[in-house]
């Protein structure tokens, strides 16, 4: 992966492009939205479909010259019903949010309303944030953990939502380690007669190999990006009954996008087929297996983790108990300095500001694609833990640092 081509026209970026293979290469990417995919959806990625504009969806683009995208996108959607089990699927949402926006635009009308999860508490900026258009231009209440135990308020919520009567619900989280009862809230949904719209952008992968349960065939809708624990091409996909094909086709395009990616549906025709083989449903086994043991590590450790464990692929460490003056951000930033990324996160019952805020969040989905077993991970929870409690150490950052390029080293990421 030498960018040969791009070095000849752009030095400049080539360099960035060679920086990053080697960041990627030398670091644990430990962002839990994170993942490596394989040369195979780089390539499919990096294609020529790049140059081709395909509105429309297959059989009724609204350009000539689609038969390849046709095929490519056909592929995609056959494989995504397969993996996820959906009657509809639509693979050319840009991302997740913006799949989120297709679903939105197919059933609410500016003012509606939505309940959905705190974005301290594990939501996400697309479920109703202020600073985003849905908490713009739709009236939104939120639902919360339970303070004590860390896992959604079922009860919180069913109440919120016959105080609210929201139009839709949003289930599915960016920073929740637990097990999602999506019949708990699709219940809530019913009782109000709501839609409900569960978002499994970071669990996709575990949803596809069986290790989380799916919410496909409970929601009306469900969401997902798909280069996170699915590890395909950059972007998002929504899937349905047949029922609200047309609506949320007609959301995607022409209602919130243009010309599709068609190099990223590519990339995520290829990462499907990749997940359908059954070795997936083993790395998807090993990434939660991985989380578990970075879990116990952290603890025993004396790190507090929100919910006390987890159930899928993240952790998530309030960091006031056992370092009250170190915010999250600092933490991560000495972390990175060793080559471990991750990323700050807020809490529930925040007390500091999202830029800085009062957690860490770290997830294995990419330590375990480049193959890192249950003894390497509790070495890295060891690492982890060393560095957040000498933060202001250069010789133990460095010496951090050092032993994580060799793990790296161990477990190389492309050849
Ligand atoms: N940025 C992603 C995450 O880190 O969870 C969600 O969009």
């Amino acid at each position: 992966m030498d960018h040969e081509h791009v070095r000849e026209v752009d030095p400049a970026v080539a360099d960035a492009l060679d920086g990053e293979r080697d960041r990627q290469e030398q670091t644990l990417a430990m962002i839990a939205s994170e993942n490596h995919v394989s040369e195979a959806v780089l390539e499919a990625q990096g294609s020529v479909l790049t140059n081709k504009y395909a509105e429309g969806y297959p059989g009724g683009r609204y350009y000539a010259g689609c038969e390849y995208a046709d095929e490519v996108e056909e592929l995609a959607i056959e494989r995504a019903k397969e993996l996820w089990g959906a009657e509809h699927v639509n693979v050319q949402p840009h991302s997740g949010t913006q799949a989120n926006q297709a679903v939105y635009y197919a059933v609410l009308d500016p003012g509606d309303k939505i309940l959905s999860l705190d974005l301290n508490h594990g939501g996400h900026l697309s479920h109703g944030h202020p600073a985003n258009f849905t908490g713009q231009i739709y009236e939104v209440e939120q639902y919360e953990v339970d303070a004590d135990t860390g896992y959604i308020d079922y009860e919180g919520l069913r109440e919120a939502a016959e105080e609210f009567e929201p139009d839709i619900i949003v289930s599915g989280y960016s920073a929740y380690p637990r097990t999602v009862d999506w019949e708990e809230i699709q219940a809530a949904a019913d009782a109000v007669d709501a839609y409900h719209l569960a978002d499994i952008a970071h669990i996709t992968g575990l949803v596809a190999a069986g290790v989380h349960p799916s919410p496909v065939g409970v929601a009306d809708f469900v969401t997902g990006s798909t280069h996170k624990t699915i590890r395909a091409g950059r972007g998002g996909i929504v899937l349905c009954d047949e029922q609200f094909a047309d609506d949320i086709d007609k959301a995607v395009f022409p209602g919130g996008q243009g010309g599709p990616l068609m190099h990223n549906v590519a990339g995520k025709a290829v990462g499907f087929k990749e997940a359908l083989d059954p070795s997936f449903d083993e790395y998807a086994q090993n990434v939660v297996d991985n989380a578990d043991v970075l879990a116990e590590t952290l603890q025993d450790h004396g790190f507090t983790l929100v919910s006390g464990g987890t159930d899928n692929h993240l952790v998530l460490v309030d960091l006031r108990d056992s370092h009250p003056d170190l915010p999250g951000g600092d933490a991560a930033d000495a972390l990175a300095a060793a080559n471990i990324v991750l990323n700050g996160n807020t809490v529930p019952s925040e007390t500091r500001s999202p830029f800085n805020p009062s957690g860490i969040r770290a997830g294995t989905a990419g330590l375990t694609t480049r193959g890192f077993d249950a003894a390497a991970i509790e070495e890295v929870g060891d690492l982890i833990h060393r560095v957040v409690d000498n933060v202001d150490s250069d010789d133990v950052i460095y010496e951090v640092g050092e032993r994580v390029v060799e793990l790296c080293e161990e477990h190389p990421l492309y050849e």
